[in-house]
């Protein structure tokens, strides 16, 4: 077996990892050999000549266009909005809709040590961001007397505590038949100047997740996406765990996916300003694509048309339905050809073993790591739609520590709280200046649960959570 390996490692230049094979024992070695299994080295060799090819972002960026889209602002088209809502009504009452939360990421800018959705974002209950999206989910379920199948991809670093954190919750009172747990896969990263693989340890490639686009095989090799096509699920709201006011499996973005017959349909915010961190959506052709906030050339984020606004305007909340039919043909195409979506390629820092055997920690960046990203699937639908959505209801991402001014749990716990102001105030309901407020959802989760629920109610004068006994 090892000269096999040895053989496999030589052709692809790739033998160091080898190096420490005499002093490691058996358990180590059978570890490391099953590591470098499951690795596509010629994969690995594509990627790294790919790495010295540049993709010409403002080129594509000067040939694209904002996409066509429709407005989810509440004034807008009352008619087209009412018809959507029925329809993405009856899709939910039917037992046709599933959820999908992404969750594998480590949230390293956020320098919290357990996975994000562990954090305690309520801003009166500090609920964490997991309670806060499956509490919404239960009420949309509740609300209109259905099932939504909860399905959470984990990464190797976030599985086995996110696993004993539904434990420890009771899997938040889910039923065990509506939630599943999967976990994505890894990439090694590669030595920037050589492209060779880096040890974590002797016995141990650095692996890190594959981004949130390994989504796609995982949700295909774990099973989910056959149980999903068992039991009648035909389309998925697919959201990040970081977004606690997201419209989970809102009937209006699902009606009209529907109506349009959709393979994608993606919400979009208006960008706030040129530079704001979020992916641009734009359409090329007669398909839309996303290029990434670190890819779009400044001039060109700048750049605005003759009323004053954004050319290219429409931002990428990682929010997106599928249908379940669309996922299975981009699956297959995975299987069959083994290309599936396109790597992405990031320089970082990433601590190695050397060839002393020593763990070095990099000054500077000093490797690749290669990501696949889930809006690539927005090029190989053949109908993709997209949803304007007004940021303050839909998107609060918490990504950032306290220190930062932007994306931290204070503007997250904020946005939430305006947000739920917003509601009660149109509700008729006074709400004191200052005052802190929190809604659980199983009392109200939107605007028109708010109305129904408190109308007619006392002013608020002292900070409140409210939430059923
Ligand atoms: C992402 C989008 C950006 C914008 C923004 C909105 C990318 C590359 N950029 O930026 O366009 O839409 O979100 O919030 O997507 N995750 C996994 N597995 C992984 C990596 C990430 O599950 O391997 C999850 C992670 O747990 C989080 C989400 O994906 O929920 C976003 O990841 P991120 O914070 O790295 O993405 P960000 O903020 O750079």
């Amino acid at each position: 077996m090892l000269k096999q390996l040895e053989m496999r490692l030589a052709s692809f230049n790739q033998h160091h990892v080898l190096r420490f094979w005499a002093e490691l024992d058996l358990e180590q070695q059978q570890q490391l050999a099953r590591q470098l299994e499951r690795v596509d080295l010629e994969l690995m060799a594509k990627l790294f000549q790919k790495t010295r090819e540049t993709t010409d972002w403002s080129g594509l960026a000067k040939r694209a266009n904002s996409p066509p889209s429709v407005t989810l602002a509440n004034q807008a088209e009352p008619k087209l909005r009412r018809e959507a809502i029925a329809v993405g009504e009856q899709a939910l009452r039917a037992g046709k809709v599933g959820a999908i939360l992404v969750a594998g990421g480590q949230g390293s800018r956020l320098g919290f040590e357990h996975p994000k959705g562990m954090f305690p974002i309520g801003p009166l209950s500090k609920r964490t961001l997991f309670r806060m999206l499956i509490d919404l989910l239960k009420a949309r379920a509740a609300h209109h007397q259905t099932r939504i199948p909860l399905f959470v991809m984990t990464s190797p670093a976030t599985d086995q505590a996110t696993r004993l954190h539904f434990a420890d919750e009771l899997n938040f009172d889910l039923p065990s038949e509506d939630l599943r747990v999967f976990c994505q896969g890894t990439m090694p990263a590669v030595d920037a100047a050589t492209g060779q693989l880096l040890l974590a340890s002797p016995s141990e490639l650095f692996l890190s997740p594959d981004g949130h686009g390994g989504m796609l095989q995982a949700f295909h090799e774990s099973g989910c996406l056959n149980e999903a096509r068992v039991r009648g699920i035909e389309y998925l709201f697919y959201c990040q765990v970081d977004n606690p006011i997201v419209q989970l499996c809102d009937p209006l973005v699902i009606g009209l996916h529907l109506r349009n017959q959709a393979d994608v349909t993606t919400q979009a915010i208006r960008k706030s300003h040129p530079l704001q961190k979020v992916g641009n959506i734009v359409s090329v052709g007669d398909r839309l694509e996303v290029i990434e906030y670190s890819d779009l050339p400044e001039e060109l984020a700048h750049e605005r048309l003759p009323d004053g606004s954004l050319r290219i305007w429409a931002g990428n909340i990682a929010v997106h339905v599928f249908s379940l039919s669309f996922l299975e043909q981009a699956a297959r195409n995975v299987t069959s050809t083994g290309s599936g979506l396109p790597f992405h390629v990031a320089k970082k820092k990433v601590p190695f073993v050397d060839e002393h055997g020593r763990l070095v920690q990099p000054a500077t960046e000093n490797a690749f790591k290669f990501e696949r990203f889930i809006f690539d699937l927005l090029p190989m639908a053949k109908r993709a739609m997209v949803v304007e959505v007004d940021a303050a209801e839909g998107f609060a991402a918490v990504k950032n520590p306290d220190s930062s001014p932007t994306e931290s749990p204070t503007t997250t716990q904020a946005a939430i709280m305006a947000q739920q102001i917003r509601w009660l105030k149109s509700a008729g309901v006074e709400v004191a200046n200052g005052v802190r407020v929190e809604i659980h959802p199983s009392v109200a989760h939107d605007a028109e649960t708010v109305r129904q629920h408190f109308t007619g109610s006392g002013p608020i004068t002292k900070d409140s959570y409210f939430v059923r006994n």
